[in-house]
């Protein structure tokens, strides 16, 4: 699939504002991806359809991650965490996309997961420091994604704790999962 023919699929999903949020993690993933040797195409990919559940009813959401025996901590945690693994599954039931470097790239979008591939990271930090991203300390994580991809991640992941927290909501493990992971592992 291509960018244009991917992209007119994404956009029936998403209102404007995603779709030019949209734009930004695909061009911004491209850089990453060329920055830190991650498949530029499964890169492009994975950032158009990133977000390509994000506006589905939570009731449609919810009925998936219990068909489809997601874990069940997703239900009692931010629904806006749901869109990431759902739209992995819709990307490929509706979409047809199997690679499956692509799925988990969506899939775990918005929590990260321990271990994750360098594709991982680009769609991950390229949905946070797109140029449509204004939010303190996103020029920061901005300039270390230029020269270290886990620093950039760490400071992303630190960033994104300590807003959650300061809502009094509570953090999705995978969250801090990866926040330890990247901390613990680190040469
Ligand atoms: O879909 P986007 O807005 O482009 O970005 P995203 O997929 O990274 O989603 C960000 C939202 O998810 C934001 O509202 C914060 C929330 N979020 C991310 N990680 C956690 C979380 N919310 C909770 N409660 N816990 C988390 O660990
Ligand atoms: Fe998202
Ligand atoms: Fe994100
Ligand atoms: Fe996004």
């Amino acid at each position: 699939m291509n960018r244009s023919e991917a992209l007119e699929i994404v956009k029936e999903q998403l209102t404007e504002h995603r779709y030019q949020h949209t734009i930004g993690v695909m061009e911004t993933a491209l850089v990453l991806a060329k920055q830190h040797g991650a498949d530029e195409k499964k890169a492009e990919l994975s950032a158009i359809f990133h977000d390509y559940a994000k506006f589905r009813p939570k009731e449609e959401m919810k009925q998936i991650i219990i068909q489809e025996k997601m874990p069940k901590e997703l239900l009692v945690h931010n629904t806006e965490l749901w869109h990431a693994p759902v739209g992995a599954y819709l990307v490929k039931k509706e979409v047809g996309i199997t690679d499956p470097d692509i799925l988990d790239a969506i899939k775990y979008h918005t929590s990260g997961r321990p271990g994750m591939t360098v594709l991982e990271k680009v769609i991950y930090l390229a949905d946070y420091i797109e140029p449509g991203r204004h939010f303190p300390g996103v020029d920061e994580v901005r300039e270390l994604a230029k020269e270290d991809l886990d620093s950039a991640l760490i400071k992303a992941l630190q960033n994104t704790i300590l807003f959650i927290m300061k809502k009094n909501q509570p953090v999705y493990p995978d969250t801090f999962h990866t926040y330890n992971d990247l901390t613990t592992n680190r040469r």
